[in-house]
């Protein structure tokens, strides 16, 4: 019995020591225009001068999806700030919303909801820095001052539930389209769509199977006192 009671101690520690991994290995993007957070996130290379509009040339996407959000770390061969940027994130797999007519590849149609956004510099021009806007269906959802100086490199982020696709481990598939230049749109990546899948991170999963390990432990060693009770 006393025996079973200092087990049940151990337990109890190796599971708060479980949760306090949880929260100290949190590997959260701060929307904040300072991309150290962005260290070791999967990223997709685009191709320069693939679009005439040097603004609008996308060269990289690094993303990171939770259960609620996904984000984006964006970059642009060159800023300009006479005018603001615009592209479209387009949710391939999203289940709500407007379904709008693309074509990714080709001549073929793809129909899927898209968010809009929009790198300001508006009323800011004399400061570094601009605000990312990210809309849904004309809805303002967010907006955060969450680029570098000039605006090449954004941060933001897009609400999985405008989409439907909210949740943990849901497989999200997503593009980035520029606007439309003499006919020629820049996409990220060229061809298929980026496959995400949302949370649990890799940290949460890494604290399941220790939790795991720790229960099967836990049940093994009761196992064996209860076979070799002999008092
Ligand atoms: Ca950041
Ligand atoms: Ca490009």
């Amino acid at each position: 019995m006393l025996k079973d009671k200092g087990l049940m101690i151990w337990i109890m520690i190796f599971m708060l020591l479980g949760s306090m991994q949880t929260i100290a290995a949190d590997p959260g993007i701060v929307l904040d225009g300072s991309f150290k957070d962005w260290k070791g996130k999967p990223n997709v290379s685009d191709p320069k001068h693939d679009i005439k509009t040097t603004w609008m040339d996308f060269l990289q996407a690094a993303y990171f999806a939770d259960e609620e959000y996904l984000y984006l770390q964006v970059k642009r061969l060159s800023a300009e700030k006479s005018a603001p940027w615009h592209f479209n994130v387009v949710m391939m797999n999203g289940v709500k919303g407007e379904l709008i007519e693309h074509y990714p590849v080709g001549s073929k149609a793809v129909y899927a909801p898209q968010f809009d956004i929009v790198v300001d510099y508006q009323d800011n021009r004399s400061q570094n820095g601009a605000l990312v806007n990210v809309s849904f269906e004309g809805e303002l959802l967010e907006s955060t001052f969450s680029s570098d100086n000039n605006a090449k490199i954004i941060e933001f982020r897009v609400p999985l539930a405008s989409v439907g696709l909210e949740g943990q481990n849901k497989q999200i598939k997503f593009m980035l389209k520029s606007d439309k230049v003499n006919g020629i749109i820049d996409w990220v990546p060229n061809g298929k769509p980026i496959i995400v899948t949302t949370g649990p991170t890799f940290f949460e999963l890494t604290t399941i199977v220790f939790f795991g390990f720790v229960s099967y432990s836990a049940f093994i060693v009761m196992k064996k006192r209860k076979k070799n009770v002999s008092f």
